[in-house]
């Protein structure tokens, strides 16, 4: 019986190595992307791209050991032919930007990839699924074609700040093909904004395509698979054009206009026949084009007008007599403006919004009220008379006696007129135009009717990336802000990040920029939204390295502006940071250290003298203003000291060990020189100048000797004391005060600035009805209205950089190193709150932290992704409360006990789920 037992022990444990030998291996790597995060892509412009992809969570793959990529012109050839690259197998834990080491790669070429890994014992998975992508036309050579369209300057609009608009285009081309088709590409772009269509079919749903780059250095072009939308036989190819951001009045010049010509196409249709030869379609002088189409005008500031009169039937389409139609004008490809594939996703119709109410007015008029401000354009469908002209207003706030208000647009006109060519009910939305609104006003429309909700619809637009953060808690107005801030980030990444998306502004603010940078890809995928930014900015670098106010520069004045400027250094290195792309540090570095050279230009002994926007619309400030009271040389010197820290940190990791020590011992004088120029013996800002914003940029960025720094602190709190425990901080500081008062062990104060209901604060803009991040803590009022200040805006997402700290330290998430590859869950709990989560798509994964903190009893829930490890910072009162999984930690030799203090306990953890219990 024994002898029996035992044979069968034997054979199920043979028969369990037989299994385990002939598997294959275990579940395959997922989710694989190339460069900033793209899948599958077309078009791409990546010729050198990286590869990254995830573990599958589970507890075969908490780690990985080694990898194998393999990359090949066919799928038929992978794994085993990959006549592209074969990385053969790399000891290696990197699993995310992985760069390509193959053959060169050339234009229009499209790549298979796939990728296996092994696990923490050394066992393989099996390979991937395969991905692939296809790159865009890299190079101005690669176009045959050259830029079409009319000369509209000379017949244009004048509006009355002295800019010409000109008026959209209507472009068309016919042209047949033979039987056979196996593909086709169209490769296009605009100086302008366009729209494509092929036999009268929309080809995209993209917005305002090719968005907006300094056009005079680089335009971004598009690929499009047309392979569905071409016929044997005869075809139509047609463009509608407007002026967008190229032409037209952008900024406070007057002159911005002249530095564009009249908008062009640039078409390329590439048509692969079945054997392999190809049509190409180039837009050349055979093109017919008419600017007397229902599109009348359109312009970014000041809205469209749609006149159905002026339809033109089946203008798109094959058979269409254009005899009447002008020839176009043609022009050379510029060689000195590089036309490069469009490096991140265009602008696309993201969500919908319908009325929530419907207010009628006595003049005839009717407001919708979506219930949120937003940005993008209206659907209409509304009946209206022939001949009637229906005018579309927009506005972000009533004022309080329910009267319509625009003046915060400033002089951008913001409205959209539909003349009516018959008796019905139209759908029309403005095509080359985006308003930022909450109130739709509307006349002119159909009197005997009665408005209904479905007349307006909201089409919100922004860049289309996904929201892959989510943050939520206990309390309703915290709720309220994180909602306000992710509004503003998809009103304000339209394409680039805008200060504001109403008013006659609308530029890419540096400053708003990097204060908002951590925030925004908490929230949301926008790695390759600020990549491509940051190309721009490379380009519109002025020659002594200074950095414009805005990118692209269309203010053109040559200053500079510390805390604006440095986003040159900031950015790349907050998106590596939290990407763990070095790729993003590698593209910028020069520019890095170009931008610090300037700051040491214009410094006198380390000391700032550079011009500044300073803490930008602090409250109360003493002088009045808009700069607050904290000096230009004091901000300017503390960002001098930051941004030489910051590219000290991006040269270590690209391995340039000289110029790391060069910008360190930069960053030690400077800071240096910071101190003694500003700081007394007693750690208070000389003269009386004392700040909050001083302060929190001295213990910040990191300025002071310890010494100074202990007794630099009590000066902070009793600024904050003096303003009745409130902020009195601008665009600058306020980033700041949440990491100070962290750092120096004040959580309890910083929640309580966070908390407070009156001015200033975050919670006081929600009570008066917030539902976006104001330009000011008190641009409007229940009582008051709107502020007296022209310069205005319901929808600047500057204030809203506190996201990051809500993330970091409300639920908990933070990167330990860059990319989360290793990750701090450290969530500190704080009266009212009794519950918050948050959670993030990682480049490894999934985090997430979700606590209960109710009568001084804690209970977390975290998920730690595969191929990274956490420390999880846990408060205590006594050790023995504090429980892993269940299991009290101070007993099991499994749990990794990195550092324990006398309230908290931090522990390592590999990927996977945990639930932890404590008591303080
Ligand atoms: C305003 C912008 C922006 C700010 C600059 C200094 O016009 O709206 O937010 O950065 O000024």
């Amino acid at each position: 019986m024994k002898t029996h037992f035992k044979n069968s022990i034997i054979f199920f444990a043979f028969l369990i190595l037989l299994v385990s030998c002939n598997e294959k291996g275990f579940s395959p790597a997922e989710l694989l992307t190339v460069s900033e995060g793209f899948t599958n892509p077309i078009g791409f412009y990546d010729a050198d791209p990286t590869f990254s992809w995830k573990l599958p969570v589970s507890s075969n793959s908490k780690t990985q050991s080694a990898y194998h990529i393999v990359a090949a012109s066919s799928p038929d050839l992978l794994p085993d032919k990959a006549d592209l690259w074969d990385s053969e197998k790399q000891q290696s834990s990197q699993s995310i930007f992985v760069k390509y080491n193959g053959k060169e790669l050339v234009s229009s070429q499209k790549v298979y990839w796939q990728v296996k890994y092994w696990n923490q014992e050394d066992k393989s998975s099996e390979w991937s699924a395969v991905n692939h992508f296809e790159l865009g036309l890299l190079k101005n050579s690669d176009w045959q074609a050259r830029w079409i369209g009319l000369p509209t300057a000379k017949d244009a609009d004048t509006s009355d700040r002295g800019s010409i608009i000109h008026k959209p285009q209507y472009l068309r081309k016919d042209f047949e093909i033979p039987e056979n088709i196996a593909s086709a590409r169209l490769y296009v772009t605009a100086k302008g904004v366009f729209d494509a269509w092929i036999n009268g079919e929309d080809v995209s749903n993209d917005v305002m395509p090719p968005g907006w780059t300094p056009y005079q250095k680089r335009i971004e072009t598009i690929t499009y698979d047309v392979t569905h939308f071409v016929n044997s036989g005869k075809n139509t190819l047609a463009f509608e054009l407007a002026p967008g951001w190229y032409a037209g009045r952008l900024g406070w010049s007057k002159e911005y206009w002249k530095t564009s010509s009249s908008p062009k196409i640039l078409s390329q249709l590439e048509i692969t026949l079945k054997d392999g030869s190809k049509k190409v379609i180039i837009s050349d002088d055979s093109w017919k084009a008419t600017n007397n189409g229902p599109i009348r005008f359109s312009e970014i500031y000041d809205g469209e007008i749609y006149n159905a009169n002026y339809e033109i039937p089946k203008w798109n389409k094959p058979n269409y007599d254009d005899s009447a139609w002008q020839q176009v004008l043609v022009e050379n490809i510029d060689t000195d403006v590089r036309l490069e594939p469009k490096r991140h996703h265009p602008v696309k119709q993201k969500l919908t919004l319908q009325p929530k109410t419907i207010i009628g007015q006595a003049d005839a008029s009717v407001i919708f009220d979506l219930g949120q401000n937003m940005v993008g354009v209206p659907l209409v469908k509304v009946p209206v008379k022939k001949g009637d002209t229906l005018k579309i207003r927009f506005s972000e706030m009533l004022s309080p006696d329910g009267s319509f208000y625009t003046q915060n647009y400033r002089s951008a006109k913001s409205t959209d007129y539909y003349i009516a060519k018959a008796d019905e009910t139209i759908q029309w939305s403005p095509k080359f135009t985006f308003h930022g609104f909450r109130y739709v006003e509307l006349s002119g429309y159909d009197q005997s009717q009665k408005p209904t909700k479905d007349w307006i619809t909201g089409l919100v637009q922004y860049s289309d990336f996904e929201q892959k953060g989510s943050f939520t808690s206990s309390q309703e107005k915290l709720n309220q802000l994180q909602s306000n801030i992710v509004w503003g980030l998809r009103g304000n990444f339209f394409d680039i990040p805008t200060d504001c998306p109403q008013r006659d502004e609308r530029l890419g603010w540096t400053g708003d920029a990097q204060v908002f940078a951590p925030t925004s890809i908490y929230n949301a995928d926008v790695h390759a939204f600020w990549a491509s930014w940051l190309e721009s900015m490379r380009d519109s670098q002025y020659e002594n390295g200074g950095i414009p106010f805005v990118v692209p520069d269309v203010l053109k004045n040559n200053n500079v502006s510390s805390g604006w400027g440095d986003a040159a250094v900031v950015i790349p290195w907050e998106i590596y940071f939290r990407t763990g792309d070095e790729s993003i540090l590698e593209e910028n570095f020069e520019m890095m250290k170009r931008w610090v050279q300037y700051h040491k230009d214009t410094s006198n002994d380390f000391i700032s003298r550079m011009n500044s926007f300073a803490d930008w619309l602090q409250p109360y400030p003493v002088k009045g203003g808009t700069k607050g009271d904290t000096s230009k040389e004091l901000i300017g010197t503390a960002y001098f000291a930051h941004v030489s820290k910051l590219t000290a940190q991006a040269a270590k990791v690209l391995n340039k060990q000289k110029e790391a020590s060069e910008f360190e011992t930069l960053y030690q004088n400077v800071a240096h020189a910071f101190e003694n120029e500003f700081f007394n013996d007693n750690g208070e800002i000389k003269d009386n100048q004392g700040t909050q914003t001083g302060y929190l940029l001295a213990l910040g960025f990191d300025l002071l000797s310890n010494e100074k720094k202990q007794k630099a602190i009590p000066h902070l709190l009793e600024k904050i004391e003096e303003a009745d425990n409130h902020l009195r901080t601008g665009f600058l500081g306020t980033p700041l005060l949440s990491k100070v008062l962290d750092d120096i062990g004040r959580i309890d104060l910083m929640y309580q600035l966070l908390f407070n209901e009156t001015y200033p604060s975050w919670f006081y803009s929600i009570n008066q009805g917030a539902t976006t991040v104001w330009e000011r803590w008190n641009s409007y009022s229940k009582t008051e209205g709107f502020s007296k200040e022209k310069m205005n805006s319901l929808n600047h997402y500057a204030y809203g950089a506190i996201g990051q700290w809500m993330y970091e330290r409300i639920a908990g998430i933070a990167p330990l190193e860059a990319g989360y590859k290793k990750i701090r869950i450290a969530p500190r709990p704080h009266e009212p709150l009794t519950s918050a989560s948050g959670s993030l798509d990682t480049p490894y994964g999934k985090v997430s932290s979700s606590w209960k903190y109710i009568k001084g009893e804690f209970s977390l829930e975290i998920t730690i992704p595969s191929n990274t490890t956490a420390l999880l910072s846990v408060l205590y009162n006594d050790i023995n409360d504090v429980t892993l999984n269940g299991v009290k930690i101070n007993n099991d030799k499994n749990i990794k006990i990195v550092e324990q203090k006398d309230d908290e306990v931090v522990i390592e953890v590999s990927a996977g789920k945990y639930t932890i219990n404590s008591k303080f």
